[in-house]
């Protein structure tokens, strides 16, 4: 049965974010959902001492700064969408057949509340049905046991895993045999991480919250933090106020970006708020390369002008291929950076200027730049532009990636990954005394193809929602009903519950909300936030899903199944000790992986322990040649044919990912629905469209034409050419093979497309 339509309604953006309303907007989440007593005392914890991470986005805790309940209109939303008192169990299965659930909106799955008990599908029925943990598991051990090759099981992670059972889940793998741990950071950040390690020596930024403090110039590309990271706003700000620069890089002219009022400060409910950005590039969708080449062209362009400009010693001593750079960007003229980049040659003079009046410069960035197909090319462009003034290493100046999920960093530092370093499967092999296997395992896109030829046939996800996250959901969909076995440990009902797999199982799991209690006493666990500081979150609400477990307990719970439990197995691997007292997960965390000394001893001193980091404490590079590398990109193709439109797809200000709250994203002003192309005004007229007209968009990239009916026009302030829907329900448009170069990561915001008028199709 489908969901009742909402009305929808299209208004001006907003040109202020935060501020009073997103005051009443969290009040009416925590509320709303938890209950007053639960969703007031949930937002009191979160992000606090002795309280729980946040699971609304991994931006870091200004504990300088610290307020009681640091105000997020977001983060509230995640955490009372998790903490709702709404439950689901058998009687909700027996009452939902999957044909019934396959027609409902994730957003209707989502609210229905915390799976709260076990359940399987058994092969031919069109129902889930309980079923005991005990049962699950040994079900469980018997798929994986009855496979030809370890290879044939995928083992997926969505980053709000905690370290503890991300180190356990990735031990698991390994022992069984395989390398086949895709993870959300796949289909995220991966592009980063590639160029980064190739150009730096070191996946992970550079900066640390402090050099936000120093910094005399921010440049903010591809981000939109008023939605995705407001906790950022409040850092910009204080940036701001004390005479910082801000460089807005993006096709849209974000909210947050624009003006910011600060829930935090009594003048944030009654004035206009801070201006933020202090210049802002619209930016072609993709023309990031172009305008980093531009930048990077006129501050070698003013060195030779007046000197002084490159930081010479660096590059000489700390870096290598300046010179092939250099050649490149003489050879680059300044009407194609124009032409592919979209922004104006003063405009970019004059980011260039502000770059070369700041002694430090910090460059932020996120999906904007890392889901196109040259991804790789948009982030090392940016090491490149840091480099030519030494921006790298030295306070108040460096990259600075902002991930995505909570934990997703932390679950790479434990070893989530396909292509695990040596170092890292020798530690493993000498602390547990086994031989975890070398070759590559299969990232998220190849696990898609795998499961579609048939090659690999267990699929288990430690959180997330694979089958509406991932790219093609009609080719990934076929893939994951293919398999012998899915298994999903999950908070919440999603889209990839219905998607099941001969058998299947859900494992309903606690969240970060939730308190922890085992045999030993109550469990915390630790994240690591994206400036590699680890601290411990502990849940605290009695969890209103009875019959869910930890997913360090889950884990443990697979492998006790699977392995034995003989006392033999059990002094190398102690899974059921791992289980009952995290403190032991930690001691073995410890000596495995770099960076954790007396783990548990410092995160009980201090709170927290920050990893170290080569180039921000050293300057130090680990590449091959221990020097930093310029890299010379292609510039991006300039623009499109005619009648074609080269579409990003992006986040509401009411979606977490796949899950989405509510049909509207009042900073861009939409209300009630989801289904809208942003597209420029002259690109509408010109097309013989109006606003409010319904079309089909249409992809062609792959070869094969895929459509998506039934979206409204809205003429925005968006670059000719360029087009914004929301993700995931565009997703049906990207093929599976449209992908970055490098990182394998999906070009989601890179996605060629035409459109056709429904009154054409209808006639
Ligand atoms: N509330 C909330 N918080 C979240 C999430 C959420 O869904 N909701 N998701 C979490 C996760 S997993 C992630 S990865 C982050 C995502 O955080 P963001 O990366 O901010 O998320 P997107 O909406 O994908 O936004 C991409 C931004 O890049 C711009 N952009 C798109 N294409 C280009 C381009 O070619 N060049 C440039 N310069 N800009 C471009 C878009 O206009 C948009 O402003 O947020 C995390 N936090
Ligand atoms: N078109 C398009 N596609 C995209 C993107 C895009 O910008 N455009 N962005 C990509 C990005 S950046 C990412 S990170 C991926 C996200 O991909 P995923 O991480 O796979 O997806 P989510 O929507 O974050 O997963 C939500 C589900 O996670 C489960 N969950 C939540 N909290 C917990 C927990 O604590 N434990 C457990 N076990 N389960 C939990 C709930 O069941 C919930 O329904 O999507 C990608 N897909
Ligand atoms: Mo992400």
């Amino acid at each position: 049965m489908p969901d009742k339509p909402d009305t929808a309604r299209i208004r001006q953006p907003h040109d202020s974010a935060a501020g009073a309303r997103a005051v009443v907007e969290t009040l009416r989440h925590a509320v709303g959902k938890a209950g007053l007593g639960r969703g007031i005392g949930a937002l009191l914890r979160v992000n606090q001492p002795g309280g729980f991470d946040c699971p609304g986005c991994a931006w870091p805790e200004d504990s300088a700064h610290r307020k009681r309940a640091e105000f997020c209109e977001n983060g509230a939303k995640a955490v009372a969408d998790e903490a709702t008192r709404k439950t689901i169990g058998a009687d909700f299965f027996a009452r939902h057949t999957l044909t019934d659930l396959a027609d409902r909106s994730g957003r209707w799955l989502n609210e229905q509340g915390r799976l709260a008990e076990p359940v399987v599908r058994r092969p031919g029925s069109d129902r889930y049905e309980p079923i005991g943990w005990d049962d699950a598991f040994a079900l469980i051990a018997r798929e994986l046991g009855a496979l030809e090759s370890p290879d044939e099981a995928v083992f997926y992670t969505s980053g709000r895993t905690s370290n503890e059972a991300a180190f356990l889940y990735q031990l698991l793998a390994r022992q069984f045999g395989t390398n086949n741990l895709p993870d959300s950071s796949n289909l995220c950040h991966e592009s980063s991480g590639v160029a980064m390690t190739a150009a730096i020596g070191s996946g992970k930024g550079t900066v640390s919250l402090a050099d936000f403090d120093r910094a005399d110039a921010i440049f903010i590309c591809g981000q939109n933090p008023g939605s995705n990271h407001p906790r950022m706003l409040a850092t910009l700000q204080a940036a701001h106020r004390r005479g910082a620069k801000i460089v807005s890089i993006n096709p849209l002219r974000e909210t947050g970006l624009r003006r910011y009022r600060n829930p935090q400060e009594v003048s944030g409910y009654v004035s206009a708020g801070t201006p933020l950005a202090d210049l802002h590039l619209p930016v072609n969708v993709n023309g990031d390369v172009a305008l980093l080449k531009g930048l990077s062209k006129a501050l070698i362009e003013a060195d030779a002008a007046d000197g002084g400009v490159l930081d010479r010693e660096f590059i000489e001593t700390r870096t290598r291929g300046f010179g092939a750079f250099r050649d490149d960007l003489d050879r680059t003229e300044w009407p194609d950076i124009v032409a592919a980049s979209g922004v104006a040659e003063a405009a970019i003079r004059q980011a260039a200027r502000i770059a070369i009046e700041a002694d430090s410069t910090i460059c932020c960035w996120a999906m904007g730049l890392t889901q196109h197909p040259n991804a790789v090319g948009n982030v090392q462009s940016i090491v490149n532009f840091l480099m030519l003034r030494g921006n790298l290493g030295r306070p108040g100046a460096g990259a600075c990636p902002v991930r995505g999920h909570s934990n997703v960093q932390g679950d790479r530092t434990m070893g989530i990954t396909d292509h695990p370093s040596a170092e890292h499967l020798e530690a493993l092999d000498r602390e547990f005394g086994m031989r975890a296997p070398t070759a590559p395992g299969l990232n998220a896109v190849d696990a898609i193809r795998a499961m579609g030829a048939g090659k690999a046939r267990v699929f288990i996800a430690l959180g997330g929602n694979f089958a509406a996250a991932t790219p093609d959901p009609g080719f990934t969909e076929a893939a994951l009903r293919r398999c012998r076995l899915t298994v999903q440990v999950s908070t919440k009902l999603n889209r990839s519950h219905v998607v099941a797999g001969e058998t299947a199982l859900i494992l309903p799991a606690l969240g970060r909300t939730d308190l922890d209690t085992t045999s030993a006493g109550e469990q915390f666990v630790t994240c690591e936030n994206s400036m590699g500081v680890v601290s411990a979150s502990r849940g605290r609400l009695p969890p209103a899903a009875q019959d869910a477990r930890s997913e360090v307990a889950i884990v443990a719970g697979i492998a006790t199944a699977l392995f034995g439990d003989t006392r033999d197995h059990a002094a190398r691997v102690p899974w059921r000790d791992f289980a009952e007292d995290y403190g032991r997960i930690r001691n073995r965390i410890e000596r495995v992986v770099p960076g954790f000394d007396r783990f548990n001893e410092r995160l009980e001193r201090e709170g927290s322990i920050t990893l170290p980091h080569a180039v921000r404490d050293r300057r130090e590079f680990a590449t091959a040649s221990g020097r930093a590398t310029f890299s010379v990109h292609p510039l991006p193709p300039a623009a499109l044919p005619a009648g074609r439109y080269l579409m990003m797809t992006i986040r509401s200000h009411d979606q977490f990912n796949t899950t989405v709250y509510s049909n509207s994203d009042r900073y861009r002003g939409i209300f009630g629905t989801r289904r809208v192309l942003f597209i420029n005004p002259d690109d509408v007229r010109a097309a013989g469209l109006a606003a409010g007209d319904e079309v089909t968009l249409v992809s062609e990239s792959g070869g094969e034409e895929r459509t998506a009916p039934g979206f409204r026009i809205v003429p925005y302030e968006i670059p000719a050419g360029c087009v914004a829907s929301y993700y995931p329900e565009t997703n049906a448009l990207i093929p599976l093979g449209h992908v970055a170069a490098g990182s394998n990561t999906p070009a989601y915001k890179s996605v060629v497309i035409r459109l056709v008028s429904s009154a054409a199709v209808s006639r």
